[in-house]
């Protein structure tokens, strides 16, 4: 080990009191001001409340009844809504973000914003687990080659010792896990960008896929649209096996990385190897073989001028999710990825370059624990119109002290609503976004069917329910939504999340990324389906005569689609949050939104009791994400205020007669909430891809005061 304890071995975060949030136009940043600054611009609530300092005190009297607890819940989170009406918060979980970030600054040279390197330092110092030193694929999961290996990186990049204890711990544990030559194909892919991994270590992601012809399967305009992203930078990083000149710190790494010496290392050997504590969904005998075949075709290929072209062709749909964002992409990883594509085609000098320097504020998050890379560029939209659902239905917006907050909410919807297709549509395989509402903002402009769906009941309940706001959206931009809503419904009469399924099941079947499951293709999903059904019941409500005919058929194939996949015994598995308790919410709303209750569905009452053979003796529920990898319910270790809150609003949903078990998950919720009105973090809420957990914090102030508020509606004050 070349590494000698230096001056970094102690590490300073920065001066919390002067970071600020600032919003516009949806869109959230977070900035690191100096002291004079901050003198003249105090911090607020919202600022104190996610960096972990004190706010101010309320006093606020004692809930006797679940409405009371409802209202002092919100009068609490009133006080985190921002000037824009929109809830911002923190989206952090996945460990395998920030990699790509600091990678891609390293090899362009990009300085960060004063404050983002101590931060990151800190944050990943935080997260480091406290039995072995290493990261997982998310916060809360066992240490793995790609967290471990990566966020290793991470820190000596940002300039920590070798020998700092926190890399020495770290490192022990990488290698007891194997080395850097385990880990998953992603991490390949950043280390081999960085140039501490050779490429012929990984299995060719080849850009001639993009020369293919559309009407094969296999196109990649087919696959899901965030696996698409990635991989089209990936595959042109890789046919160009794009590799910085090494610095004395990469060579170091090199040697770091690995339990013997990297000149050593048979990189072809290690195509295949994936640690087993990263292995999720392992590779097919199709895919070993299929990349048997195309690591013997790359080494014609790659010399000829198929391979230029090809690299134009991936470019150009670099180029078109660049333009149809602006310059925000779908996800953070593709964000570092096309970041890094722009360098090497146009350079660092190039207008777009820039433009991608400038805009990765957009996902860092600055916490009490440290900076972190957020899964997405917020949860603006879908956070605040589910707030804003939650406190219609308890009554409480018709309280004139929360008008102004559900005014303000209108006005954030109103804006966020996507005006505007793609600009580069056809050729950039997007589909119509005017009229549809994203999950984030509407910059970043991708429709999701539920968020379109969410967005459509938000304003349709601002518009339609409440006394005393005046219409923003107009009845020709609902049609848009709704057009679109009823455009996206696929075969099966299910909903996806962001396209239809556009590509056969076996594609999954080539899966390649190890860690993710169900990732090639868009499938149906019980929760999406639910927010469509719900979107246009509530749109039929008020405007009967638009395309009603279509309206009640669409609805009716995706409640059949949403009776059709619930399991054995009465539960729905969910894809985005944790996990039979989330979905199970979900179809029960659309069951009931149909007049199927308790009193006259088998199927309602199946998903009843399995709900209720899951309350703990202290009247909660609590799930781990491991149900999600699993696929069987696994407890938590304690019941949770969110899970409870999603179990009560599905029982009350069905009109589950038996009022003394709900009773008793409400009474845990307030038992759990703290005398100003809030509730305290708990357990991670949402999952992806069914292993990677992410945090949704605003839940447990949204759902713990829609529960509370669906029980006082539907039994007064009984308690
Ligand atoms: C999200 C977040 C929101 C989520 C809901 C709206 C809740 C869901 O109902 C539909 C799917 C969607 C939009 C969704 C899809 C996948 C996302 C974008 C994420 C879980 C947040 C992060 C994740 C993204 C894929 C993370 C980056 C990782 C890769 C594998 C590319």
């Amino acid at each position: 080990m070349t590494g000698t304890i230096s001056s970094h071995t102690a590490h300073h975060p920065t001066d919390r009191t002067r970071w600020r949030l600032r919003v516009n136009e949806g869109r959230q940043t977070w900035h690191y001001i100096s002291e004079e600054e901050s003198r003249a611009d105090p911090q607020s609530d919202i600022e104190k409340y996610w960096l972990g300092l004190k706010i101010s005190p309320s006093n606020l009297p004692k809930p006797t009844t679940a409405l009371e607890a409802a209202r002092n819940g919100f009068e609490f989170f009133k006080r985190l809504q921002n000037e824009e009406g929109f809830w911002s918060g923190e989206y952090g979980g996945p460990m395998f973000l920030l990699p790509g970030l600091v990678i891609t600054y390293y090899v362009t040279g990009v300085k960060m914003p004063e404050g983002w390197s101590d931060e990151i330092i800190q944050y990943l110092f935080n997260r480091a687990h406290a039995d072995d030193g290493g990261w997982g694929l998310h916060i809360e999961g066992h240490s793995t080659v790609f967290g471990t290996a990566l966020n290793y990186i991470v820190l000596r990049l940002l300039g920590v010792d070798a020998e700092h204890p926190v890399c020495v711990r770290a490192r022990g544990t990488l290698h007891k896990l194997g080395g850097a030559t385990g880990s998953p194909s992603w991490g390949k892919f950043w280390m081999a960008a960085l140039g501490v991994y050779d490429w012929d270590g990984m299995n060719p992601v080849p850009p001639e896929l993009w020369l293919l012809p559309h009407f094969l399967p296999i196109h990649p305009a087919r696959y899901w649209c965030h696996t698409r992203n990635v991989y089209i930078p990936m595959s042109y990083i890789y046919g160009r096996r794009a590799t910085p000149a090494l610095t004395p710190l990469t060579r170091q790494l090199r040697e770091e990385l690995y339990t013997q010496p990297y000149d050593t290392i048979l990189w072809y050997q290690q195509r295949n190897n994936i640690c087993k504590a990263d292995e999720y969904y392992p590779h097919t005998s199709l895919l070993n073989f299929l990349n048997g075949g195309l690591v013997i075709a790359e080494k014609g290929i790659s010399k000829t001028g198929i391979r230029t072209r090809a690299l134009k062709a991936a470019y150009a749909q670099v180029k078109y999710e660049d333009e149809n964002t602006h310059y925000l992409d779908i996800g953070p990883v593709n964000k570092m990825m096309n970041m890094l594509s722009t360098f090497y085609e146009e350079g660092k000098d190039s207008e777009a370059f820039k433009l991608h320097a400038k805009n990765n504020i957009d996902f860092m998050w600055m916490s009490g624990g440290g900076m972190m890379m957020n899964g997405t560029n917020g949860s603006q939209l879908w956070d605040t119109a589910l707030l804003i659902q939650g406190v219609i239905e308890s009554g409480l917006a018709e309280e004139p002290q929360n008008h102004e907050a559900m005014k303000r909410g209108l006005m954030f919807i109103d804006d966020c609503q996507i005006k505007r297709n793609p600009p580069f549509m056809k050729e950039g395989y997007r589909d119509v976004t005017l009229g549809a509402w994203p999950f984030s903002n509407k910059f970043q402009g991708y429709t999701v069917s539920d968020c379109t769906s969410e967005g459509l009941k938000a304003v349709l309940l601002l518009q339609g329910k409440l006394s005393y706001t005046t219409e923003r959206v107009s009845m020709e931009r609902l049609e848009q939504a709704v057009d679109i809503v009823l455009g996206m419904q696929d075969k099966s009469g299910g909903f996806a999340s962001y396209e239809t399924v556009r590509g056969p099941a076996w594609l999954e079947w080539i899966n390649p990324a190890e860690v993710f499951g169900n990732i090639m293709i868009e499938y149906c999903y019980p929760e999406c389906s639910t927010a469509c059904v719900l979107g246009l019941t509530y749109f039929r409500e008020q405007r009967p005569d638009y395309r009603s005919e279509e309206i009640d058929a669409t609805i009716k194939r995706a409640v059949k689609f949403i009776l059709s996949v619930q399991r054995e015994d009465g539960s729905w598995y969910g894809s985005w949050a944790i996990c039979f308790t989330y979905a199970t919410l979900f179809a029960l709303e659309s069951l009931s939104s149909v007049g199927q209750f308790y009193s006259n569905s088998e199927p309602v009452r199946k998903a009843c009791e399995f709900l209720l053979s899951k309350q703990r003796v202290d009247g909660g529920w609590g799930e781990s994400y491991k149900s999600c990898e699993q696929h069987v319910y696994v407890e938590h270790e304690n019941s949770q205020v969110v899970q409870t809150a999603w179990a009560l609003l599905a029982l009350m949903a069905a009109k589950c007669p038996n009022q003394k078990a709900i009773q008793r998950g409400v009474e845990l919720i307030m038992s759990r909430q703290l005398p100003d009105g809030q509730w305290k973090q708990e357990a991670i809420e949402g999952i992806f891809n069914h292993s990677c957990s992410i945090s949704y914090p605003n839940y447990k102030h949204i759902f713990a005061i829609w529960a509370l508020g669906r029980y006082a509606k539907t039994y007064g004050d009984a308690l």
